[in-house]
């Protein structure tokens, strides 16, 4: 999460938490083509056993030339994504793309610089069935990455609004945004803004989280994206093991929609050195997370499973369905919407298997 400083922006992770509850809702894959779902983010590590093979692929730019936008979509080599991080487009003169060479052979670009972004990809659609690592919730997505979050932590919320206009263009569905800030300039909140209302005019869903820091975002406190509280968003808060509103979870009758498990989520991440200074990386590819950044991919995995199932439904009804879902949960009364969760939705398939 993305706390208040003006210019790079600090970051405070919020992963988090496991399984067994909420599922997906028994698509079954069938023949439909997969639903396109943009992780923005810090990046995802297309390199990863568990993730591999669910990675959204731009064809155009795989098979086409390097250093060329072969596509012309305004990113070069992005064939599992981009990066729009405008301090990179600076240095290199070009927004370049996850896949390419620059990250293929500079060591400094990694495909995710702090692991979140993977974290958050495992979740919602780590590959299902194929006996190693774990189950995400989706059954069957392809994941986009597009990258804003720095290596260090920091990140530009304007980026974030570049992002989403990617995603959009490039053809996701439904947007995952593990991330906010509490205070925007006004240049970027109608920079973001925009980005929402193109997302919504393309009949695409975010899904927010609501963040950590355990304030009523109704009374205290606002957190952009989420407090933007669009039609076509979704905003997520985080609960406990026991069901209840988990204690760094923020809240907020009007701005928050729905809450999800968050403690003890157990998801891919880059392998990498523990010693890392608050990286998730681990040497096995997995760790255990918690937070309102996992509670939300949780309702992206959700949305992305309404939308197999229901290819001509629109995106407000999509998101209605996912509101539906949700079970009364008296912990929640007077801290979201309906005082509601989806803790305990279970349709078929688990997700977040313990490797
Ligand atoms: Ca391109
Ligand atoms: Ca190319």
């Amino acid at each position: 999460m993305i706390n208040p400083c003006s210019g790079p922006l600090r970051l405070t992770i919020v992963l988090g938490a496991f399984i067994g509850v909420m599922v997906g809702v028994g698509a079954n894959a069938s023949d439909a083509p997969p639903v396109i779902v943009a992780v923005v983010d810090s990046g995802i590590d297309y390199h990863h056993e568990d993730l591999k093979a669910i990675m959204w692929v731009n064809i155009a730019e795989r098979d086409g030339i390097d250093y060329v936008d072969d596509d012309g979509n305004g990113c070069v080599d992005d064939i599992y994504g981009c990066d729009v991080r405008s301090l990179v487009r600076s240095n290199l003169g070009y927004y370049p793309g996850l896949g390419g060479p620059d990250y293929e052979k500079d060591r400094y670009m990694r495909p995710d610089g702090i692991g979140h972004g993977t974290h958050v990809a495992g979740v919602i659609g780590a590959q299902r069935g194929n006996g190693i690592g774990i189950d995400g919730l989706a059954d069957n997505v392809r994941l986009m990455a597009v990258t804003f979050i720095n290596p260090g932590n920091s990140a530009y919320m304007a980026d974030a609004a570049v992002a989403i206009r990617y995603a959009v263009d490039n053809g996701a569905k439904i947007i995952n945004c593990s991330f906010g800030q509490r205070y925007v300039e006004p240049d970027v909140f109608y920079q973001l803004q925009d980005a929402v209302t193109y997302a919504d005019a393309h009949g695409v869903l975010i899904v927010t989280a609501a963040g950590n820091f355990g304030h009523d975002l109704d009374a205290t406190d606002s957190f952009f994206p989420a407090s933007l509280q669009r039609d076509n968003m979704i905003t997520v808060a985080a609960l406990d093991a026991e069901g209840g509103l988990w204690k760094h979870s923020n809240y907020g009758l009007r701005s928050v929609d729905i809450a999800a498990p968050g403690t003890h989520v157990n998801s891919t991440v880059p392998k990498g050195d523990l010693s890392l200074f608050r990286k998730l990386y681990d040497p096995s590819g997995y760790m255990i997370s918690e937070g309102t950044s996992v509670a939300t991919p949780r309702v992206t995995a959700l949305v992305a499973n309404l939308t197999q199932q229901y290819p001509n439904v629109g995106h407000y009804q999509i998101r209605q369905m996912v509101l539906d879902q949700a079970v009364s949960n008296p912990a929640l009364a007077g801290k979201i919407k309906r005082g509601a969760s989806i803790a305990h939705i279970v349709v078929s398939g688990i997700g977040g298997v313990t490797p």
